[in-house]
C-alpha cells in the first residue's frame, strides 16, 4: 500500500469512528449513566444491610426507587440515623423507611451503615457469610440495574 492509500484507509477509518461517537450521543439511552460501586451486604440478627456506592455520571438527576431479590420477601431503603444521633445501626421501623433515594447528575450517593442503605426482610433461608446474594435495582430513568452482593 503506497502512502496516499494508507491515509486514505486512515481517513475511513477516522470517518468510522465519528459516525460511532455521534450515534452513542444522539442516543443517551444506550449510555449507563449510573454505575453501582462497594456493593456489599452484612448481616443484622434476621435482616440484612445493603451497602454501596451509587454513581451517576449523566447530565440528569435519576432516582433509586425499589428494590427487589429472590433472597427476601422485601427489600426497603431506610434511614435509620434521620432523627437521632446513636450511630448504631438499628432502628427499622415504618418512621424510618424512605420512599426513593435521589442521585444528582455528576454525583454520588453512599449507602453506607452510618446512613441512608437497603434492608432485606423476611429472608428467604439462612444467609451465610461469602454467600452472593442477587439484587435488582429500580431507577427512574436508567431503568432496572442488577447486581450481585456479596456477604461480608
Ligand atoms: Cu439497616
Amino acid at each position: 500500500m503506497n502512502l496516499h492509500g494508507s491515509i486514505k484507509s486512515a481517513c475511513q477509518g477516522l470517518a468510522v469512528a465519528m459516525v460511532v461517537i455521534l450515534s452513542a450521543a444522539l442516543n443517551p439511552a444506550q449510555a449507563a449513566p449510573i454505575a453501582i460501586e462497594n456493593a456489599a451486604a452484612g448481616k443484622s440478627g434476621d435482616t440484612v444491610g445493603i451497602f454501596m456506592k451509587i454513581v451517576n455520571s449523566g447530565g440528569e438527576a435519576d432516582q433509586l426507587f425499589a428494590v427487589k431479590t429472590p433472597a427476601a420477601k422485601t427489600a426497603k431503603l431506610f434511614n435509620p440515623h434521620a432523627d437521632t444521633s446513636e450511630m448504631e445501626h438499628g432502628g427499622h421501623d415504618s418512621a424510618t423507611a424512605i420512599m426513593a433515594v435521589d442521585i444528582q447528575p455528576g454525583a454520588s450517593v453512599e449507602l453506607s451503615v452510618e446512613g441512608r442503605h437497603i434492608m432485606l426482610m423476611g429472608l428467604a433461608g439462612p444467609v451465610e457469610s461469602g454467600q452472593t446474594i442477587p439484587l435488582t435495582l429500580f431507577f427512574t430513568n436508567a431503568g432496572r440495574i442488577q447486581v450481585d452482593v456479596q456477604v461480608r
